[in-house]
This record gives structure tokens, C-alpha cells and sequence, in this order.
């Protein structure tokens, strides 16, 4: 029998290694995002690849409408999920409060808290009816600690934090395991949405370092998620070796 796994925010990134991952793993992967022609392309391609069945669902995770009416009633096939990767998330502009854009802070709390939550209440109820199931939440680094101009972003990652412990406490009964991973700087996409397409400024961010990768939070996902089933990894707060907390990087001097 195929595992399932769902991940949200499957279009780059994490989301997208993480897919392949369990693809290569043989488990059916349900896949989400909002660039629908990204999301169709790289289901096609897993399907060749490793011969699983995908299901690719394009929605925003913002709009709670969206997200009930694509998870709320999944084919029968599909109900049985084993774990839950609430991936989707981004950051928006990095300026001091005073400068922050109302904007982006709404856009950042309805994807990275509200989104989160409307993922998991949809697909909760097909874990509860088995007393079984995983759900790995994507923090970040920046919700562990907060740093300059980081307010607003990290304060939705503080939540993930918190809504991470709430859930285990509440979700016991249903044997269901909760796990958070808080990666640090890791180059994906996620610094050009930040910087909503500056390539330079984006490209600064890893500069004279070795940050993480998406590939090693889809090993990291992977192993959380393949544990026996009465081990359960709380939390994870992972680094690239050259970072040592969320403002302590060693970099190297460019020549
Ligand atoms: P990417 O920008 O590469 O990927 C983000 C993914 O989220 C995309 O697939 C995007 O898909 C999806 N997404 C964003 N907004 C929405 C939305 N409203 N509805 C549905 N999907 C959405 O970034 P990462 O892979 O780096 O980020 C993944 C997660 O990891 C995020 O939660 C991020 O905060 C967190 N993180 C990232 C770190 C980093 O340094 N990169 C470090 C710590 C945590 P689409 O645009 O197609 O909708
Ligand atoms: C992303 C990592 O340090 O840019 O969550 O906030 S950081």
C-alpha cells in the first residue's frame, strides 16, 4: 500500500523537494499551490519518474473558501493521509517596523498563520477518524528568535511555534504526531519574494556562505516522517554549518 502525503506550497522550494522525496519514496503525494501551470508541469513529471499517483490542487491557502472546497471533500482514494507538510509561507519586504507595508503584514498573516490553519482544520478530520497521522509544520529559524526587521515575519513564524505545541498537546488523543522544522537561511525562491524580484538584493542573502538547500529539508522531512510510529521528532531547528543562530553567520570576505 502507498503512503500519502500532502504538501502544501509544492511549486518550489521546500515544497517541492519534499515531493520529490516522498515520490522517489513511492508514496502518493498530493500537491498544492497557486501557479497552476508550475504545479501540472511538475506532477506530470513526478508521475513519470517514479510511476506514483499525484493529485495537484491549485488554490490559495488565504481564501478558507478555496481551501475547504479543494480539501474539505477529497476523492475516497485520497482521504487517507499520513502526513500533512504546512509548507506554503513566504516573507514580504525587510524594513523596521515604522516602515513595514500594511500590505505585505496581512499577506504574510493570512498565508503563514491563517493559511496554516485552514489547511490543517480540512484536512484534520481524515486523521481523527483513524487515530492516525503526521502533521510537519515549517516554521523557521525567524520564530525562534526574532531579529532586525524581521518583525512581522517572524512573528507569524512564532505562531507555527506555538500553534506546533498546541496541536501535539490537543491532537494526542488521536495519536497523531506533530512535528515543526525551523530551518535558517536556505536559498530557494523565498528571498525573491521577499524582495518582490530584486535579484541582486535576493542574491546578497547567501553570499560568501554555504546556506542550506531545499534537497536537505526534504532529507530532514523525509526522516521525520519515516520514524516508527511511537517516535515522534517535537521540534528541529536546523542551520547550514556556517550559520549559528538567526544573525550569526560566518562569512567569507569576497576577493
Ligand atoms: P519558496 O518561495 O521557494 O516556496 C514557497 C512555496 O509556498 C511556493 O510553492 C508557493 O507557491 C507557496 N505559497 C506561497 N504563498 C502561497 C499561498 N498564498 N497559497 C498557496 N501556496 C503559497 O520558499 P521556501 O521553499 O524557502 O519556503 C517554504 C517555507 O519554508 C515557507 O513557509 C518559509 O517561510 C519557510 N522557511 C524558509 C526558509 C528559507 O530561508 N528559504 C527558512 C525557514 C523557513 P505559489 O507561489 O505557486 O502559490
Ligand atoms: C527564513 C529564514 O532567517 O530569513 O525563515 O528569516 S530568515
Amino acid at each position: 500500500m502507498h503512503k500519502i502525503v500532502l504538501i502544501t506550497g509544492a511549486t518550489s522550494g521546500f515544497g517541492k523537494a519534499i515531493a520529490e522525496k516522498f515520490a522517489s519514496g513511492h508514496w502518493n503525494c498530493i500537491i498544492t499551490g497557486r501557479r497552476a501551470d508550475r504545479l501540472h508541469a511538475f506532477a506530470d513529471e513526478l508521475r513519470e519518474k517514479y510511476g506514483v499517483r499525484i493529485l495537484s490542487l491549485v488554490f490559495d491557502v488565504q481564501h478558507k473558501e478555496q481551501v475547504f472546497q479543494n480539501l474539505g471533500n477529497l476523492p475516497d482514494e485520497w482521504k487517507e493521509i499520513d502526513v500533512l507538510v504546512n509548507n506554503a509561507g513566504l516573507a514580504l519586504g525587510r524594513d523596521t517596523f515604522d516602515k513595514g507595508n500594511i500590505n505585505d503584514w496581512d499577506t504574510m498573516i493570512d498565508t503563514n498563520v491563517k493559511g496554516l490553519l485552514y489547511v490543517t482544520k480540512a484536512v484534520l478530520p481524515y486523521m481523527t477518524s483513524r487515530n492516525h497521522g503526521h502533521i510537519i509544520n515549517l516554521g523557521s529559524i525567524a520564530g525562534k528568535e526574532v531579529y532586525e526587521k524581521g518583525n512581522v515575519y517572524c512573528a507569524t513564524k512564532f505562531a507555527v511555534d506555538a500553534l506546533s505545541q498546541s496541536f501535539r498537546i490537543d491532537l494526542l488523543q488521536y495519536k497523531i504526531k506533530v512535528t515543526a522544522i525551523h530551518p535558517g537561511s536556505a536559498e530557494t525562491e523565498f528571498s525573491n519574494v521577499r524582495f518582490k524580484g530584486d535579484e541582486d538584493k535576493a542574491k546578497q542573502v547567501y553570499e560568501g556562505y554555504t546556506p542550506l538547500y531545499a534537497p536537505d529539508l526534504a532529507d530532514i522531512t523525509w526522516y521525520c516522517a519515516t520514524l516508527p510510529q511511537h517516535v515522534c521528532i517535537n521540534e528541529l531547528v536546523v542551520t547550514s554549518t556556517a550559520q549559528a543562530n538567526a544573525v550569526n553567520f560566518y562569512k567569507e570576505q569576497a576577493q
